[in-house]
């Protein structure tokens, strides 16, 4: 079926208010007469419907006119029960359910050029769950105990992974041990300084107090310590001075990804689309590349795409940056939401979309981002979307997926050496989130910390995928056999982003199949 007839019946479901299922609309568009049929469709509809389904087709087809072959033969696919057994080795696709009995194994041959048959997966053979999503469960108060109270928490989680690593003391325990003794400490980087002759002392804090530990600059380790950012959570190992005020570091270890790590896939070929960085209300939104994507989802080449992850950065917002107003082209942050809408239900009413804010969306700015309020799930419910927190973690079909909007790979990119980290890789970025097993470990620096009476933000799991936006680069690749996906974005580069020479990835949509962990990379601009 040509691309337009799709696309032409989604727009016009849109601009009526409709969402639809891609099923629902392969079956418009390859009935005999698709604006007949869309027009019987529309009529039929009941006043609070919001998704148009299979069913309304089919009942405004059948009351059209006695069943046709085609129509009924396409409508009739739905109900066949070979597809709904997910045992087909796995591809499902309605094709194979019209050519002839004894093709056997060649389920992956060639489809009919018309028609795209039954595209629809069953969707019990779904499975969304969330964890760590906390919506509504904020506690904190900004009082100096809820910061006391956020990292004892982070230092008991993230140390647990090292205490049994290394043998290690309390700070002031180290304190009164004798001089040249061998000791061990898990804290939190508390400071991190160069000395007059180039070595490197690190402060590390725990419950008891804080206690120093130096660097040599020509060991191996000083390396690492560019890599450190205050407040992540680690474990030294060293020789005590003689007077036992510092000690000298022998080892250090991260709470890192076990490299036996094994990430853990779906039962089924079944793909994500992971995206983010929409930024409808900006001037710089790609209409036409969003339209195209969202158009492809409906065809057979996105039969897969079952799930839409978004990372945050729905709307552009408003006052986010000065002189944001300047490049605003709906001014209104609640007209910004009703349009992002618009844009939702052009995707296919069947797909599971689950999203986070970014610090572009209207919750508070400083992490943990809570899910949208009301208010705006109100606007944005053209989908039955899952609208969580920043970050969250979602398991799509036995695959873990950590959703975080990124403000936090700004100060890694920053801070950290050029080679590890730096924004046409962003991915590498991500990677020393897992290794620090935090997605936003420094305070008080470019990222705001809300605290709260437990750290939302460590990655006490080991994530298969972590998914993440906000630098506007599209990056992925494997650390200890995580993959990291860095979504590019669908706003064209800003004036802002050209001063400081961002070049941005935008209208690209990184699909994921969540049976081999494998990424292909989709273009519409
Ligand atoms: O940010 C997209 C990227 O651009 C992210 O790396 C931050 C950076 N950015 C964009 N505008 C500004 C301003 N005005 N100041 C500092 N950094 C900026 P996003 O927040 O998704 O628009
Ligand atoms: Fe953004
Ligand atoms: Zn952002």
């Amino acid at each position: 079926m040509p691309l337009e007839a799709p696309a032409r019946i989604v727009s016009e479901l849109v601009s009526r208010g409709y969402n639809a299922e891609r099923e629902a609309v392969t079956q418009l568009a390859s009935s005999d007469d698709p604006d007949r049929a869309l027009e019987r469709v529309l009529e039929d509809l009941a006043e609070e419907t919001l998704v148009v389904r299979t069913e309304h087709v089919e009942s405004a087809l059948s009351r059209d006119s006695p069943p046709r072959s085609s129509a009924s033969e396409t409508a009739s696919a739905t109900e066949d029960p070979s597809v709904s057994t997910g045992t087909a080795g796995g591809t499902g696709r309605g094709s194979t359910t019209r050519s002839p009995v004894e093709t056997g194994g060649s389920a992956g041959g060639p489809t009919p050029a018309a028609g795209s048959g039954n595209r629809s997966a069953d969707p019990a053979l779904r499975s969304l769950e969330i964890a760590n999503d906390m919506t509504g469960a904020s506690t904190g108060t900004g009082e100096y105990e809820d910061f006391v109270s956020v990292f004892r928490d982070r230092l008991e989680r993230l140390g647990a992974t090292l205490r049994g690593r290394v043998n290690h003391r309390p700070a002031t325990a180290i304190q009164s041990m004798p001089g040249g003794s061998e000791a061990g400490m898990v804290g939190l980087v508390n400071d991190i300084r160069s000395t007059a002759s180039g070595h490197w002392l690190i402060e590390l804090e725990d419950a008891t107090g804080t206690f120093p530990w130096l660097v040599m600059k020509d060991r191996e380790y000083a390396d690492l310590v560019e890599q450190l950012l205050c407040d992540e959570v680690l474990a030294m190992e060293g020789t005590l001075a003689d007077d036992s005020g510092i000690a000298f570091v022998d080892s250090m270890h991260f709470p890192d990804i076990p490299r036996t790590h094994e990430p853990s896939t779906a039962d089924r070929h079944v793909q994500a689309a992971l995206i983010s960085d929409i930024h409808v209300g900006s001037q710089e939104f790609m209409a036409e590349a969003w339209n195209a994507f969202a158009d492809w989802l409906h065809t057979e080449a996105a039969e897969h795409v079952e799930y839409l992850l978004i990372a945050g950065d729905m709307v552009e917002g408003v006052g986010v940056y000065p002189n944001q107003d300047e490049e605003l082209d709906i001014v209104d942050i609640y007209d910004q939401y009703e349009a992002f809408n618009a844009r939702l239900k052009r995707v296919p009413g069947d797909i599971e979309i689950v999203m986070i804010p970014g610090n572009h969306d209207a919750v508070r700015l400083a992490e943990p981002q809570p899910g949208f309020d009301e208010q705006l799930r109100d606007i944005m419910s053209a989908h039955d979307s899952r609208i969580v927190s920043n970050p969250s973690l979602v398991t799509l079909e036995g695959v873990s997926v950590l959703m975080y909007h990124g403000v936090s790979l700004d100060e890694v990119i920053a801070e950290l050496p050029e080679e590890k980290a730096n924004y046409d890789e962003p991915h590498k970025a991500m990677y020393q989130l897992l290794k620090k097993r935090h997605v936003a470990p420094q305070f008080g620096g470019h990222t705001r910390l809300a605290p709260e009476e437990k750290d939302y933000l460590t990655i006490d799991d080991v994530p298969d995928i972590f998914h993440t936006g906000h630098v506007h680069k599209l990056g992925f690749g494997k650390y200890h056999d995580v993959l990291a996906i860095n979504s590019g974005c669908w706003q064209a580069q800003t004036d802002f982003q050209q001063s400081v020479n961002i070049d941005p990835d935008a209208g690209f949509a990184p699909i994921v199949d969540l049976d081999t962990l494998e990424v292909t990379v989709q273009k519409f601009s």
